[in-house]
């Protein structure tokens, strides 16, 4: 059992991973941000639990819908607004966005927003891992759609061979951009595909923060002792469209839609602590404004910081052409 300490921590973050996108939301209806935004709200259970069972040492990589995993592995959230509105002092000095960005200080391996190319970094990565005799594992998020990119079945029939440290984090929140998993996915369960792989494949509630973070801290021991890989497919849907300019209707049902709004992950640990006497309604709203008045100070600081200058516009390219320039 969890310590009621431990319990709080991972909800006032899964709370700080709503209010990010939240702000990124409003960011963005005021054409504050560079790109889209990729709402993880209604996932947070996953990054979360993931996360908080994994030691600082190892390492995460991500996918397009990636705020809520760096936040969870640590990342500054000062940097990281920075990032998604193209400022300076972003994790990618402004350059990559909120879909391109990565820093091993705190473990985090980058995030891509070419669907499935997360795996194959992660899958290098263990490998590495293995053969420094390093004991760190790494974790590899990926959506439903990612599943079906051949690059992630070479990655997993490697990671099968070679029994690496690695855990497959598969969100399956039940649509890849406006395609439903029953249209794209033959079998019910793409977990089952693990077995091909010659691991072990489960299904489990991705809305149960306590969950995930116990079968990723199995996984990791199993990763850590040389039992090889993982594969985790987390039930769980996102609230919001797929992308900021996406209402999220039209090909998804209202009652869906509130259904999974009942399921809500935070609602469903808090009302799991004060029924226990472990939180007091008060409590809950107490830590919820702190968190979102953090995030309120984080974004003023980011809107006044600076935008990268022209100067710098040839920085950090590593090829291009000594011809044709003038
Ligand atoms: C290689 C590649 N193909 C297509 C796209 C366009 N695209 C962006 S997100 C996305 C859907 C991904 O769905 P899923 O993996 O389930 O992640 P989710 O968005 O549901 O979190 C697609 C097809 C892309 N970015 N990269
Ligand atoms: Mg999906």
């Amino acid at each position: 059992m969890l310590s009621t300490a431990k319990r709080e921590e991972m909800l006032r973050m899964m709370i700080k991973l709503r209010a990010f996108e939240e702000k990124l939301e409003e960011l963005y209806q005021k054409r504050a941000m560079y790109g889209s935004t990729h709402s993880y709200r209604g996932q947070e259970a996953v990054a979360v639990g993931v996360c908080s069972a994994l030691e600082p040492r190892d390492l995460v990589a991500s996918y397009h819908r990636g705020t809520g995993h760096l936040i969870a592995k640590g990342a500054d959230l000062y940097r990281l607004m920075c990032e998604c509105m193209g400022r300076l002092e972003g994790y990618s000095k402004g350059r990559g966005g909120k879909m391109h960005m990565g820093d091993m200080s705190f473990g985090f391996l980058g995030n891509t927003g070419t669907v499935g190319a997360t795996v194959p970094i992660a899958t290098g990565a263990a490998l590495a891992a293995q053969l420094r005799g390093s004991k760190e594992v790494v974790v590899s998020f990926l959506g439903d759609g990612a599943m079906n990119q051949g690059v992630v079945h070479e990655a997993m029939n490697f990671a099968g061979i070679w029994k690496l440290p690695v855990i497959y984090v598969c969100e399956n929140n039940l649509y890849a951009m406006t395609v439903s998993v029953e249209k794209s996915i033959a079998i019910k369960h793409v977990a089952e595909r693990a077995k091909g792989y010659g691991f072990e494949g489960k299904v489990i509630d991705g809305n149960d923060v306590e969950l995930v973070y116990a079968e990723t801290l199995e996984a990791a021991e199993k990763g850590r002792a040389g039992g090889g890989a993982t594969f985790l497919e987390c039930l769980t849907y996102r609230w919001d469209g797929h992308f900021g300019g996406d209402p999220g209707t039209g090909y998804r049902r209202k009652e869906e839609i509130e259904e999974w709004k009942r399921r809500c992950p935070i609602k469903r640990l808090k009302e799991k602590l004060i029924a226990e006497k472990n939180l007091g309604a008060g409590e809950f709203d107490m830590m919820s404004a702190a968190v979102y008045s953090e995030l309120d100070e984080v974004t003023k600081r980011a809107l006044a910081s600076p935008m990268p200058a022209r100067e710098f516009d040839l920085d950090s390219i590593y090829a291009r052409s000594e011809v044709g320039h003038g």
